[in-house]
């Protein structure tokens, strides 16, 4: 038996909790033969109902279940994690300007931030899913000093999936059929979905085979609004799909994603013209525990304008909390390459500079 992972999970009350918690448990992230132990954060208002959640995970039985702790302090939340799934965030309230929200968010994830960098395993990934963000994920990122900021990640991966199941069923095919898409960009209302390189069945081009107008002026539309299109719908944000996507995202970066492409909120290495130092998402592939940036996508004039306009809305919020941000910047970095296990692919890397 392998020795089990510790896996940490904030906002673990919450809604997309209660079915990702369920999930990682029975084996669809790590696999059937991967003992885990969870390692559980709440506010401490929400620490009774946590206890609900860990005794309906003990009920369960799993086999893979080694332990489970709760904690209302992320230093000990964090100790020795080797993943983070960062959920719980500060939702936004009647009135709050997206100022004040980025405000509240920024002193969460500062916090748990300084707490992953002194008390996670060295090697952690973490995924961050409470909104905004990837915004959120820059500020955790940046309270991280000692973690190379590919570590971190913004889940965009639920739009990725919402449109390839969207255009699944536009074209009644399966999904897993459908390669190539990708999200661009910031997870909110100006995220670009583009299709332009998606393929049906390893060779047909999918752009072909839709209209055009229904993808310009419908399908990316029904993607940017579908989270608020689900809470009109169920009064409720979206949960389940969420969990499967933060699954999604977080095993493809673990274990790989097979040689298909994936949308992944990283560090932007100044790929595609994109400002350097703003987690933007991108298409990405994953192999050997680590994500690469394809680079060969064609992008037309309506795709620049989209990804500027993403991209734009991402350095304005990070105008908002940049006063927040310490002090540590970019030039504390060193970038250095780094060959892949494979020795095909050369990656940028940022590390500490005293750390080389
Ligand atoms: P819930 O309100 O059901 O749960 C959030 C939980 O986080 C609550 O139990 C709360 O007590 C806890 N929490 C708040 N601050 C905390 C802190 N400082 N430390 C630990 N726990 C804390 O929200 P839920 O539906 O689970 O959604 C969670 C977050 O995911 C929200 O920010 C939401 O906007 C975001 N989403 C992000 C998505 C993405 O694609 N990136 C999609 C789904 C979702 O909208």
């Amino acid at each position: 038996m392998k020795q089990p992972v510790r896996i940490a999970v904030t906002g673990a009350a919450g809604n997309i909790s209660y079915s990702l918690l369920f999930k990682i448990a029975s084996g669809e992230l790590l696999g059937k033969d991967q003992p885990i132990i969870l390692q559980l954060l709440e506010v401490e208002d929400s620490m009774e109902r946590l206890k609900g959640v860990a005794m309906e995970l003990e009920d369960c039985a799993f086999n893979l279940l080694h332990e489970i702790s709760l904690h209302s302090n992320p230093n000990t939340a964090f100790a020795g994690a080797h993943y983070a799934f960062l959920i719980g965030a500060k939702p936004r309230g009647k009135g709050m300007e997206r100022a004040d929200l980025l405000m509240a968010n920024a002193k969460i994830f500062s916090e748990q931030g300084k707490a992953l960098n002194n008390y996670a395993n060295p090697d952690i990934k973490a995924l961050v899913v409470g909104n905004p963000a990837n915004t959120n994920c820059l500020i955790l990122s940046r309270n991280a000093p000692d973690i190379n900021p590919n570590q971190f990640s913004a889940m965009t991966r639920l739009d990725h999936n919402r449109t390839t199941g969207l255009l699944a069923n536009k074209l009644a095919i399966n999904p897993e059929d459908i390669d190539g898409l990708c999200v661009w960009g910031n997870h909110s209302a100006t995220m670009y979905p583009d299709i332009h390189n998606a393929i049906a069945y390893d060779s047909h081009d999918i752009i072909d085979l839709v209209d055009y107008a229904w993808y310009q002026e419908e399908l990316i539309a029904k993607i940017q609004q579908r989270g608020a299109e689900i809470i009109q719908q169920r009064g409720l944000s979206s949960a389940a799909s969420a969990a499967q996507a933060a699954i999604d995202q977080m095993r493809d970066w673990i274990l790989g994603s097979d040689d298909r492409l994936v949308s992944m909120g990283v560090m932007s290495d100044g790929s595609y013209g994109i400002a350097e130092g703003i987690y933007y998402s991108f298409p990405v592939v994953c192999r050997f525990g680590r994500y690469e940036i394809i680079q060969d996508i064609s992008i037309n004039n309506f795709g620049t304008d989209m990804m500027k306009a993403t991209e734009n809305e991402l350095l304005e919020e990070k105008q908002l909390i940049e006063h927040l941000l310490p002090k540590e910047t970019e030039d504390n970095y060193k970038k250095v390459f780094v060959q892949d296990n494979d020795g095909s692919n050369l990656e940028n890397f940022y590390y500490r500079a005293n750390k080389i």
